[in-house]
């Protein structure tokens, strides 16, 4: 039996592990890139580290860069996947805006040249292309639910990028003939989530809180409404995707909404603490929810320069044409990622007393 090979861009990122997982048991051989770093960056996938000695290796690393064709070119040769998945990008909405050139030069042009990539090494008949597109791309409310054929309209460098992204990938599929599809995937969210996006900042919070070990909270706009899925269904999503004989574009969504005001009830009533609110919340006073002393308090900080208020996803192509849906609810996901983090909390906090220990002890 010949195994398939798959190359991951972003694999050390939050889908990417789920994605890598998912292929390695499907029997797949998973090549991946990973960018070099000063400090550990693969974490989330050392679970499926395989020493490269060893007879049978499934998991292959590579050094690499969007931002670096040369280097692209050289791995894709090398790997000569049947499948790529394009997870990597600067993924945060609200750093795209200090990084604007960066993100587009990343999430943009690095999607470009993996396509000519594929096309340069005559691979267009062999490698199938999945592009991480993004339920950003809708940003100001037209239509609701949105769906494969709401018009986009972008409110960040991150979506704008993200945009020409999702054009040239199926530009390439219209004039190359390659098997190119983007997955228009909305918020999904793990333990594995980075912790500076909304939901996993605010389950640690939750955690961190409930055992003494954090006073307060600062969020942004409260009010901002989103469709929250678990990255474990949405990777298998990408897969079916890939698995079409014709290539195509689907949303991925659970087709639910919830504001960041009910996430932060959610979560905290998850340790036990039920969230009193005052203020709307949509203002820059003194908004904050509390339980006794306050918990959480808006920092205009983190407001966008333009705002995404509301997402909601209409799922029913993904369900019809590829048999996908959403398993997981919010509430489920909510408890696994606070459940997750009391775990890493108290494990960091007690990392942090041996090290005041020893340097007690040293100092005497
Ligand atoms: P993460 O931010 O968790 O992961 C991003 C990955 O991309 C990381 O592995 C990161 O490496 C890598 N990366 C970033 N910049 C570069 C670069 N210049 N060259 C090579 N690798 C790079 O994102 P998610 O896993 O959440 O998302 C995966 C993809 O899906 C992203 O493209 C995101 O924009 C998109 N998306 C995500 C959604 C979500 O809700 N999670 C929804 C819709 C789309 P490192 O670990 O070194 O930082
Ligand atoms: P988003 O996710 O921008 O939707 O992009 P994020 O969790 O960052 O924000 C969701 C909403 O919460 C509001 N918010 C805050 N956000 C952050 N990060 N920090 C805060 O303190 C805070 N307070 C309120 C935001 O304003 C926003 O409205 C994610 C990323 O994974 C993208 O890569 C992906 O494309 C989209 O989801 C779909």
């Amino acid at each position: 039996m010949t195994r398939k090979i798959a190359l991951i861009t972003g694999i050390t990122g939050q889908d990417g592990a789920y994605l890598a997982e998912l292929l390695l048991a499907k029997g797949y051989h998973v090549h991946g890139i990973k960018r070099r770093s000063s400090s550990f960056n693969t974490g989330r996938i050392d679970n499926l580290y395989q020493d490269p000695h060893e007879k049978d290796v499934r998991l292959s690393l590579h050094y690499g860069d969007m931002t670096d064709a040369t280097n692209l070119i050289r791995i894709v040769q090398e790997v000569q996947p049947d499948e790529i998945y394009n997870l990597a990008a600067q993924s945060h909405v609200q750093v795209s805006f200090e990084t604007a050139e960066y993100t587009a030069n990343a999430d943009a042009i690095g999607t470009l040249r993996l396509l000519e990539a594929i096309r340069l090494l005559g691979l267009t008949k062999k490698t199938r292309f999945y592009q991480a597109s993004t339920s950003e791309l809708y940003g100001k409310v037209q239509e609701i639910p949105q769906k494969e054929t709401t018009p986009f309209y972008p409110r960040s460098p991150y979506a704008a990028a993200k945009i020409y992204a999702y054009w040239i990938a199926v530009n390439y599929r219209e004039a190359y003939g390659i098997h190119a599809s983007n997955g228009i995937l909305f918020n999904h969210e793990s333990p594995m989530r980075g912790e500076t996006f909304v939901t996993r900042k605010i389950t640690r919070a939750a955690a961190a809180i409930s055992l003494g070990l954090q006073d307060k909270l600062y969020l942004g706009n409260l009010s901002a409404e989103r469709d929250w899925g678990h990255a474990r269904d949405y990777v298998e999503g990408m897969w079916r995707i890939l698995q079409q004989d014709v290539p195509d574009d689907y949303v991925l969504a659970t087709g639910v909404k919830n504001s960041v005001r009910r996430f932060v009830e959610l979560a905290f009533s998850e340790v036990g603490t039920e969230i009193q609110w005052v203020g709307s919340g949509i203002d820059e006073k003194g908004i904050d929810a509390r339980s006794g002393a306050v918990l959480v308090e808006v920092d205009p900080r983190y407001f966008r320069p333009t705002e995404v208020e509301l997402l909601i996803g209409d799922p029913s192509k993904a369900e019809r044409v590829l048999g996908w849906k959403a398993t997981t609810s919010l509430a489920t996901m909510v408890q696994e990622m606070v459940q997750s983090d009391l775990e890493t909390v108290r494990r960091e906090s007690e990392h942090r007393r041996l090290d005041e220990d020893r340097i007690r002890v040293a100092a005497q």
